[in-house]
């Protein structure tokens, strides 16, 4: 396995401001980085601007403004960002700096001198939106199927990159990254190369697409259509395709194909072990991309390395889109959410965790303010930050202020447990019991699992809170001051763990729990963090809350639909709920403001109830339905070998990323059903809540998978 880590995001179109989406993947390829040091790899990380193309020519006419002062200008709104959002890549590049024009000039000219990119007379539907030629039988109504907009009859020289020449070792380099635990090393040898896609079905969607013969691929525009872009260095006539360009800065920027390195302002990547630093970086790569651009990057630039003789990117990573109303996000449909204001409002690390732990890796998820606001206050307000406060203050008031020494005594069984989970959670591998289904985190963030990660690092949390209220130091202090001393020193060395873990995603916070809880040492590599490392009689620090509580405002145009005087309350519900009383009712949960219950119906004989095989799953993936408010899509296993899809309407209930890891109880035989031109397979039981929405049901604590019900 490579001890190096190359990691890069997408160039981001100037054709506007960044959004969301963009700020996500920067975000999750940040967090990345940092779990993969903190694990101890090395790291470089590279993020950027994609500043030629039709798109970025039209914003700039838009404006009445050169594209290179449209570039200057947009640019910064990008590079600005990442350091607000708390992010810090290596290298920012630009596709229009001199150095990177260089590389896709030589590029150009080495395919061209070995015959691999030849002119073409070529006659096709010509969509400009798109920016791409489409033959006759890719039309939908005749119109652009990317973009539904009118497409023009062109005949033109153009200029054609041979991709098909690639296609089958291709799909061997992409069957081969299936396999499972790959070493990250590439090979050098075609017959033995890898490109990883993950997550796997995504690298299934690539190889359905290659069962089609591939093109050829246009990478040459003339002059006449577009000219903000890099020239043919074998025809000036002509600028390069947008994409052929972007896809190289992958290699510009760790100094390949002789590019110079990065300008001020950038950390350029470092060379090791007496290797170039582009030998030290690539092809150790993953780049993270979203979903919509992975055929450009799973296929036309693993051809076109392939056709360099450079070799192909070790690793892919695909995410989901986030939706508003089931619907993409994007700059086109004007329905964007600027990430500079929610920072603004909430704060980075707020907006940083919301982002990881709200969305399963590589899945879509919905975005709402609300959510984000709901996160903040269970998780970061509630879990963590009071954990810390009250810690703290017992200390403060009970032992001078500083870090109790532990007593050499045995802990109670909920402190074992704590102590044993988050010991297991940093170093283990052993199966330990009551562990639900966490993973240790090694195997969860270096999968790039960080929903799942930053799951299981809150699941020890809740284990401090649990510990705090059932060996009560505020209360043993009094008669037994060594078992209160034993239960805060291991408390305090859970949060230490904790803030560790959740370093990649708080880096500012946990820096600060530390520094509060008397440990000056800072973030360490996993592998050097011990239990029992916290010094005895070190101070402790109080502050202010780490994570201050949101109330949820409802948008006005809601509230004034809300029943009169209801207000817009907080927590859950945030509805009319009808007969609910004033206030939307603070979080669900309690059962205390219970409806009506409905009329019991008439006794059953046992062999009725007997009849319906009811049965344990884990939720494997939980994802919404477009155009579905209700229904989740979840895959479980059943202990089957093959997980089943079952489609149930808790999706206003439960965020699908809270559903991940966790067992539920299902009817195992029913008929199949459709949904939503979707088959189900199955129904989950549920509970329904004071408003009838349906609350999943589970185990209280882990059984196999497949266990019966009765
Ligand atoms: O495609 N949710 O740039 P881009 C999640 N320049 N991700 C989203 C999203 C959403 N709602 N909307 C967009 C380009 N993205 C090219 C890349 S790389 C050599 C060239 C993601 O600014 C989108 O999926 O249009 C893509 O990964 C990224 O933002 C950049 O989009």
């Amino acid at each position: 396995m490579t001890d190096r880590f190359y990691v890069t995001t997408p160039i981001y179109y100037v054709n506007d401001r960044p959004h969301i989406g963009h700020a996500y993947c920067t975000v999750l390829a940040d967090a990345a980085r940092r779990y993969q040091a903190l694990c101890g790899r090395r790291t470089y990380f590279v993020t950027g601007t994609d500043e030629h193309g039709q798109k970025v020519e039209q914003a700039a006419h838009k404006r009445g403004i050169d594209p290179q002062t449209h570039v200057d200008e947009l640019h910064a709104a990008f590079k600005n960002l990442w350091p607000e959002l708390g992010c810090d890549p290596d290298q920012f590049i630009r596709t229009t700096e001199p150095r990177h024009k260089a590389v896709v000039q030589r590029a150009l000219q080495q395919l061209w001198d070995a015959g691999l990119i030849v002119a073409r007379e070529f006659e096709g539907w010509y969509s400009t939106a798109a920016e791409r030629f489409w033959t006759e039988k890719e039309l939908v109504d005749g119109k652009c199927p990317d973009t539904g907009l009118p497409v023009v009859r062109l005949k033109e020289k153009n200029y054609f990159f041979l991709m098909s020449r690639y296609q089958q070792r291709l799909i061997a380099a992409i069957e081969r990254g299936l396999q499972p635990r790959l070493p990250m090393e590439q090979s050098a040898d075609p017959e033995r190369e890898v490109l990883e896609i993950v997550p796997p079905g995504r690298a299934n969607e690539v190889l359905g697409f290659l069962r089609q013969p591939l093109q050829d691929l246009c990478i040459s525009r003339p002059k006449e259509r577009l000219k903000w872009g890099i020239e043919l260095p074998f025809d000036n006539d002509y600028v390069t395709y947008v994409w052929f360009d972007a896809l190289l800065n992958y290699v510009t920027a760790v100094g390949g194909l002789g590019a110079d390195p990065p300008g001020a302002g950038n950390r350029a990547a470092p060379a090791q072990d007496g290797r170039t630093p582009f030998e030290t970086w690539w092809p150790s790569v993953t780049h993270f991309l979203g979903k919509d651009i992975l055929t450009t990057h799973a296929v036309y630039w693993p051809t076109m390395l392939m056709a360099l003789g450079l070799p192909i990117p070790r690793r892919m990573l695909a995410t989901g889109w986030w939706l508003i109303d089931d619907t993409k996000m994007s700059k086109s449909l004007g329905n964007v959410v600027s990430p500079l204001s929610l920072k603004d409002k909430y704060g980075s690390e707020v907006l940083r965790y919301f982002l990881l732990r709200e969305m399963p890796v590589g899945q879509d998820a919905n975005f709402s303010e609300e959510a984000l606001v709901r996160r903040n206050n269970s998780d970061l307000a509630n879990d963590l930050g009071n954990l810390v406060q009250r810690v703290i203050a017992l200390c403060v008031k009970n032992f001078d202020g500083k870090v109790p020494p532990p007593p050499d005594r045995r802990p109670s069984a909920a402190l074992g447990e704590a102590i044993a989970y988050g010991t297991w959670l940093v170093n283990g591998t052993l199966p330990l019991q009551g562990s639900g289904m966490a993973q240790p985190i090694v195997e969860t963030a270096l999968q790039f699992k960080l929903h799942r990660t930053l799951a299981d690092t809150m699941q020890l949390v809740q284990h401090l809170n649990g510990v705090l209220t059932s060996d009560a130091p505020f209360k043993t202090v009094r008669e037994d001051k060594d078992a209160a001393a034993l239960t805060l020193y291991h408390v305090l060395e859970g949060i230490r763990f904790a803030a560790h873990l959740l370093s990649p995603a708080l880096p500012v916070a946990s820096l600060e729990i530390l520094r509060r809880i008397g440990w000056a040492h800072g973030v360490k590599p996993l592998a050097g963090l011990r239990w029992g490392d916290l010094e005895g009689g070190q101070s402790v620090v109080e502050g202010p809350p780490l994570f201050p509580k949101f109330e949820w405002i409802a948008p006005a145009a809601s509230a004034a639909a809300a029943a009169p005087g209801a207000g817009a309350g907080a927590g859950a519900g945030a509805g009319a709920g009808a007969g609910a009383g004033a206030g939307a009712g603070a979080g669900a949960g309690t059962g205390a403001e219970a409806a009506p219950a409905a009329p019991m119906l008439p006794d059953v004989d046992i062999s009725v109830f007997s009849q319906a095989d009811l049965r344990v799953g884990l939720v494997l993936s939980a994802e919404p339905i477009p155009k579905s408010k209700k229904l989740l899509k979840l895959q479980i296993d059943l202990g089957e070998g093959q997980p089943r899809q079952i489609l149930s309407g808790i999706a206003e209930t439960v965020a699908p990323a809270d559903l991940l890891g966790k067992q539920v109880l299902v009817i195992a035989n029913l008929p199949p059903r459709l949904m939503m031109g979707l088959e189900s397979r199955g129904m989950l039981l549920v509970a329904a809540d004071a408003e009838g929405k349906r609350v999943p049901l589970h185990p209280a604590r882990a059984v196999p998978n497949g266990s019966g019900v009765n």
